[in-house]
């Protein structure tokens, strides 16, 4: 393993540093390297540490999936892994800092992703995503048993399925592992890859897991830079921009209690499969020309021309508001398509029978949160109207939890508890169903705040917008 560092030295790059000495001397790496050492053996030695963020999303909930931009930020919590060759070959050793992970060995050639899913499933996810990108399947069938085999010790700070995109980190860290130990011996790249290249791939390697990820979380993790929320778009291109917060505020993250595990249950493909049900319909009823069964809910709202302020108005001359939900006789009549064309464009990757689809309070969530997010930068852009944020926070959160019911009695209850303690605005943050709530509170008021929460929840943490990914050589 070796690497041209300059070369990856750039702000499109993920950069490759020497490690600080000061981090070296940090109880926390020396405890990874001990560790890995105690794993691996005394002579085994890691070249890299890896380390990517978790995230906070600001606002923007449930909505990457349909096209739309979001505004998250990076956190300080974070998964490290420190990287190392080992004398066989075609296997991967992982380890776990934290002894609730056993350790595993997987021979490269058969990387499978089981129902029941274990913590490095997660690195797989990376592994294979990378290996099948930049080695042909050629290449891999003749030589994979040759694959240098490699050490991978963990270290995670990211409460595990707590909307803080751990898993996401885990699986950009695994990739970015992967090709800092692969590139020159096996895929023979000569030139560095763009950050944004390594998210999209991200995205879509999380998806072997069988989430249905809309790629916020593979982006902020590659692209976020230290100070600064970012704006992520993803139409026409992946792209992401900085956020100014105001100033006089600061953010805090609080965990309602309840874990959530999404990539286990069908709630999030559910949601992702009625957003596109949900298109259809529009489609549908507004003759959009060129839609395609199972295109997203911005492809509809951009080709009808609505704007995006009024399109959640414009829902209910579309669905029937007599209906609490629809079955899927009635989509499939609206539609003109059969059951199976129905299940097999729509409810593949959706793991449990559902019979009531809930269309128009999806559509109406998405787009008007949407529109939220918009509203949120410019007042970022322009006025840093605190009050204007908050209340945008706020309506965020009402409407994940009546419309898109993503939220928990717990999560309500936490929200509550902020608003009535000096938040300006709180909501739920990432997927929901369990997890953080993110709120905005005004700095003299931080310290009660704080005081208040953590007698209540058993994480809270006040949280600055930290850097994306980066690689240190050991
Ligand atoms: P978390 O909170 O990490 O489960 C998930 C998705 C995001 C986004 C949010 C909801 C993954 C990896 N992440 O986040 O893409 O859709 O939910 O806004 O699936």
């Amino acid at each position: 393993m070796s690497f041209e560092d300059s070369d990856y030295i750039s702000a499109n790059i993920v950069p490759i540093r020497d490690l600080p000495a000061d981090l070296r001397q940090s109880e926390r790496i020396q405890r990874i390297l001990n560790e890995y050492q105690k794993h691996f053996g005394q002579s085994c030695r890691p070249l890299f540490l890896v380390r990517v963020p978790g995230r906070v999303n600001l606002i923007g909930e449930h909505i990457d999936y349909c096209g739309y931009s979001v505004l998250p930020m990076a956190i300080e919590q974070d998964i490290m892994m420190a990287v190392g060759p080992n004398d066989k070959s075609g296997q991967i050793h992982l380890a776990n800092v934290d002894n609730q992970y056993p350790d595993v060995t997987i021979n490269v050639m058969d990387l499978e992703f089981p129902k029941s899913i274990k913590w490095y499933h997660y690195f797989l996810c990376g592994y294979k995503g990378i290996v099948d990108k930049y080695c042909s399947m050629d290449v891999q069938s003749e030589n994979q048993q040759q694959f240098p085999s490699i050490n991978v010790i963990v270290h995670g700070t990211i409460p595990a399925a707590s909307g803080l995109s751990s898993s996401s980190a885990m699986v950009c860290s695994s990739a970015l592992s992967t090709l800092i130990a692969y590139h020159q011996s096996i895929f023979k790249i000569s030139t560095p890859i763009p950050k944004l290249d390594i998210a999209l791939l991200c995205t879509k390697c999380e998806r072997y897991i069988g989430t249905d990820s809309g790629g916020m979380d593979q982006a902020i993790a590659m692209l976020a830079e230290k100070g600064s929320a970012k704006i992520i778009d993803f139409i026409p291109q992946l792209n992401a921009t900085n956020v100014d917060l105001p100033d006089g505020v600061c953010w805090f993250i609080a965990h309602c209690g309840i874990s959530m595990q999404k990539a286990v249950t069908a709630h999030y493909n559910t949601r992702v499969a009625e957003t596109r049900l949900a298109a259809a319909i529009i489609a549908r009823k507004l003759k959009i020309a060129g839609y395609k069964l199972g295109d997203q809910l911005w492809v509809v709202q951009q080709a009808s021309a609505i704007p995006l302020a009024e399109m959640g108005e414009h829902l209910s001359s579309i669905f029937d508001l007599e209906k609490e939900f629809y079955t899927k006789s009635d989509i499939c009549s609206i539609l003109g398509i059969d059951t199976n064309e129905m299940e097999k464009t729509f409810l593949s990757r959706v793991s449990e029978p559902i019979e009531e689809f809930k269309l128009y309070q999806r559509a109406k969530h998405v787009y008007d949160e949407a529109y939220r997010v918009q509203e949120f930068r410019r007042i970022c852009d322009t006025t840093k109207d605190v009050e204007h944020l908050g209340q945008l926070m706020i309506e965020s959160h009402e409407s994940c939890r009546d419309l898109y019911e993503c939220s928990s009695p717990q999560l309500d209850e936490l929200v509550a508890l902020a608003l009535e303690n000096g938040a300006i605005g709180s909501r739920l943050t990432g997927a929901g169903w369990g997890g953080c709530t993110v709120s905005l509170v005004y700095e003299e008021n931080a310290q009660d705040f704080e005081t208040i929460l953590s007698k209540n929840c058993k994480f809270v943490c006040r949280t600055n917008p930290s850097g994306g990914a980066i690689i240190y050589q050991i």
